[in-house]
């Protein structure tokens, strides 16, 4: 499907709602793709007024093989950061929100339950569950400041959020310090107002007091310049639903009952040693994971500790499971995903999917394929409606394979202060973010 969610506010991801007829993906970032998009918004006018003055690969630059890879810009020395926060439009205030804070969380949670992305056809928008806002939020050396909200100084209402959390991430053989960018949400009522070019303003300069210049994050609109455009998978697990909320259709010649059947998955999963990681595990997946996203150009560099705050299972917001050999226990394959549920707008019969989104998968002695099929069948067993992936790493070796439909939501990924010559594949992206 073409792109058409360069408009602002279109959603970052686009929960498929034709899976079973959308025709296989075409190859839709290739670079003449790009170009020809850009070419597109000059010949319609449309530039991107606040993209244009930041340190992010231009769209006028895509090809041009003398800039070279790494920062645009160099580091400031930190006295000449600017110290005060950037000017709001003067009926709003800045506030630091306190994840700690019980109700901080639910006022970040109502404005994102009621505000955040959407599918292009309004059906569905994200509910990030508290507890998941509180993981993805406060990962280890987290930074407070850089949760930011926007409040209406009357009423103190939480209009406005954007976050930063921090990571390691290694850009070919360079690891780099960055801020993973997410969540960032205006109002439905305040739209269109530029507040968020304000607000991605302050959160650079508050990643900047830490001496950090380059970041990452997705979007599911085109800015200059995405490194890489994916694209998202669905599996069905439990159809009958999906059809019901408008998710998927049934397929040509298809009825209810042999669709059922199609999506059908054993009870548990084959693989014997096949179970749920637990904390002394944590080392042994450091390892797994570090030999693996080695191959990959652009991936996170995890260490014990943050192995251990994002992968070890957490109730409703994190599984994983490893498979440890019988014979000589060790770890050989390790499979995750997360919980993010979206809520279903005006339907009268359901109100909640409940969506699993596929993390970091790694198989060294278990075929990739019955790994992930014994990772449906435990997302099976845990009620989840349907399995998402994108086509990043290894996935596209089992997406048609175990029934996956392509859906018609991109994802974009960018980095922020640093140019990659040319854009990526997505199997060459070793990187989920939330
Ligand atoms: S992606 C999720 C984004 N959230 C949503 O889609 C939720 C629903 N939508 C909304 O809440 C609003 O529509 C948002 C825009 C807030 C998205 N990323 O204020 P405006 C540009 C970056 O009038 P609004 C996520 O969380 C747009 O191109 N820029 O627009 C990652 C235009 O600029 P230009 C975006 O619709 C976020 C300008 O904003 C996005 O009222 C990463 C218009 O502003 C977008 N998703 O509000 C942020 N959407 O004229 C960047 C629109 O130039 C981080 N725009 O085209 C960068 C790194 C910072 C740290 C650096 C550290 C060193």
């Amino acid at each position: 499907m073409d792109d058409n969610n360069s408009a602002p506010g279109s959603p970052k991801e686009n929960p498929d709602q034709r899976s079973e007829i959308n025709p296989p993906p075409n190859d839709d970032n290739s670079l003449e793709m790009i170009v020809r998009r850009f070419q597109d918004s000059i010949s319609t006018g449309k530039k991107h007024k606040f993209w244009e003055t930041q340190p992010v690969g231009q769209f006028k630059d895509i090809g041009d093989t003398s800039l070279p890879e790494g920062p645009i810009e160099p580091p400031l020395p930190l006295s000449e950061v600017k110290q005060e926060p950037y000017n709001l439009p003067s009926p709003y205030e800045w506030t630091t929100c306190d994840m700690d804070s019980e109700e901080t969380c639910n006022e970040v949670y109502n404005l994102l339950k009621n505000n955040y992305v959407e599918d292009d056809e309004n059906m569905f928008r994200f509910n990030y569950s508290k507890e998941f806002l509180g993981w993805a939020l406060r990962p280890p050396g987290y930074y407070r400041s850089w949760h930011i909200g926007v409040r209406v100084k009357s009423s103190k209402k939480l209009v406005a959020f954007i976050t930063g959390v921090p990571a390691r991430i290694r850009v070919r053989d360079e690891i780099v310090k960055m801020a993973e960018i997410n969540f960032l949400c205006v109002h439905k009522k305040l739209r269109s107002k530029r507040l968020a070019p304000v607000m991605i303003k302050e959160v650079t300069r508050r990643v900047h007091l830490e001496n950090i210049w380059q970041a990452a994050y997705t979007a599911g609109v085109v800015l200059p310049t995405p490194i890489t455009t994916c694209q998202y998978w669905h599996r069905s697990l439990n159809p009958k639903k999906l059809i019901d909320v408008g998710f998927s259709r049934l397929g040509a010649r298809m009825t209810m009952s042999r669709t059922i059947k199609l999506y059908k998955l054993p009870d548990t999963p084959a693989t014997p040693g096949f179970r749920k990681m637990e904390l002394r595990d944590v080392p042994a997946v450091t390892r797994l994971l570090k030999n693996y996203l080695g191959q990959f150009v652009v991936a996170p560099d995890f260490d014990e500790d943050d192995v251990e705050h994002w992968l070890l299972p957490k109730e409703n917001v994190v599984d994983s499971f490893l498979v440890e050999s019988p014979e000589t226990h060790e770890i050989t394959d390790f499979c995750s995903f997360y919980t993010l549920p979206s809520s279903i707008l005006g339907n009268p019969n359901y109100s909640i999917l409940k969506a699993a989104y596929s993390y970091y998968n790694i198989a060294t002695k278990t075929p990739l394929l019955q790994l992930m099929n014994d990772t449906l069948i435990v997302a099976k067993q845990r009620d989840f409606d349907v399995f998402n992936a994108l086509d990043v790493m290894h996935n596209e070796t089992f997406l048609k394979e175990l029934k996956f439909g392509p859906g018609d939501g991109q994802l974009h990924y960018y980095l922020y202060n640093y140019r990659i010559q040319r854009a990526l594949r997505p199997s060459q992206l070793g990187l989920v973010l939330l």
